[in-house]
């Protein structure tokens, strides 16, 4: 059978081509089978077998949340009325709650039950024009645990129209059969874990948390080196709570990206430009941690270090499961614009993931998975809170 051929016409796009939005007012893409064989103006647009009006919708890239927890069993709302009541993030993690909490439940949790959770989040996700995630492990801590996850992860792609990349995070908090052994735990993640897990193909790349209540600048090097022995690219969870140096160090692996960010320095954003390391912004864990100290963005700006916004949806820290909520907490709190709020969900998202030459715009010869808007502009999806302005979410060009 031959590929279907599709004229989406009557549409306006933002096509994410260039360095901003790359509008075109009276647009049309045109599909064949999964990609986009053209995109820009109506009038030069080749003809194709189908058409579909688009009604003078926009039309973006699909979205992409290049940072999550998606896959974790239980919840956190004891810990959050905690908080409430005042304790800190770090002082429940101290105690044994935080991450822990959620490793305990996580480890209990039967593989089916994790699908069956986590499909719940990713359907919420879906349904605002989201055609690509990140999924990170570390709430298992043990190999058994952390393999669990990774099918899992690798299991909600094979269950929705949607492309799953999945990070090894054992680096993330140190499990309670390893206190006082610290080393050991480094010694099980890089010697036997990820090599394991990577054999397995469960892993794209690899991550940790570098932070005073999980692991230092010295042992995430560690955990680098065995990812650089493997080929896998890495990203960091950095400058976060205070400044490790974690984003210099991922840079000076190449890193995808850095996530966090919120005490960088001058000097590790520096480090980020010349590595071309990818600036995930994560607003969700700011305010749900109630941060006062914000990201560097005019730093950020000024060494043009390309920023992507993400959910980090996590029980803990960011229990978010809207893109779009997540855009107007990146304008609101951290100051970004609309434009750069959009890139951070599409190009600079795919380039987080390494997925540049296949998702994040629309561009002939590009994976046609894309989003219908009912919009007057783009500054709405970054404007409105708690409203899903989604008219049809195309995968595949169909
Ligand atoms: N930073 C975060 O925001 C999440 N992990 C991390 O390293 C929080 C994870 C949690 O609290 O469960
Ligand atoms: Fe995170």
């Amino acid at each position: 059978m031959e590929a279907r051929e599709i004229l989406w016409r009557n549409a306006r796009l933002a096509t994410f081509a260039g360095a901003g939005l790359g509008v075109v007012e009276r647009g049309a893409l045109v599909t064949r089978g999964g990609r986009i064989r053209f995109a820009g103006p109506e009038v030069e647009a080749p003809r194709a077998r189908e058409s579909v009006d688009c009604e003078g919708r926009w039309i973006t890239p699909a979205l992409i949340d290049c940072h999550t927890h998606l896959v974790y069993g239980g919840d956190r709302a004891r810990e959050f009325e905690m908080r409430l009541a005042g304790a800190s993030y770090e002082e429940i993690a101290r105690a044994g709650g935080g991450i822990l909490s959620t490793v305990r439940a996580t480890r209990e949790a039967s593989e089916e039950a994790l699908v069956a959770q986590a499909l719940r989040r990713l359907d919420a996700l879906i349904a605002e024009g989201v055609a690509a995630i990140e999924v990170k492990s570390g709430y298992g801590l043990d190999f058994e645990s952390e393999r669990k996850m990774l099918r899992v992860a690798r299991r909600l792609g094979e269950a929705r129209n949607v492309l799953v990349k999945t990070t090894f995070l054992g680096a993330h908090a140190l499990p309670p059969e390893y206190i006082g052994r610290r080393e050991a735990f480094v010694d099980l993640l890089v010697d036997e874990m990820l090599p394991a897990l990577a054999a397995e193909g469960l892993v794209d790349a690899v991550d940790g948390f570098c932070e005073t209540i999980a692991f230092s600048a010295p042992e995430i090097a560690r955990v680098f080196d065995a990812a650089q022995r493997l080929g896998l690219p890495v990203k960091l969870h950095a400058e976060q709570l205070s400044n490790q140096g974690g984003a210099a160090l991922a840079a000076s692996y190449g890193a995808l990206s850095a996530d966090h960010l919120e005490y960088l320095d001058e000097a590790g954003v520096a480090a980020m430009a010349r590595a071309g390391t990818v600036a995930v912004l994560l607003p969700g864990a700011f305010y749900t941690l109630r941060e006062t100290q914000a990201p560097p963005v005019a730093a950020l700006r000024r060494h043009g270090v390309a920023v992507a916004v993400a959910t980090d949806s996590n029980p803990g820290t960011s229990p978010l499961t809207s893109l779009l909520t997540t855009l107007n907490m990146a304008s609101t709190l951290f100051r970004l614009t609309v434009d750069e709020c959009l890139l951070g969900v599409t190009r600079h998202a795919a380039r987080a993931l390494g997925l540049e030459g296949e998702l994040g715009s629309l561009e002939a010869g590009k994976a046609a998975h894309f989003a219908l808007w009912d919009i007057e502009r783009p500054a709405e999806l970054v404007y409105r809170i708690g409203f899903n302005p989604l008219h049809r979410r195309v995968w595949s060009g169909s």
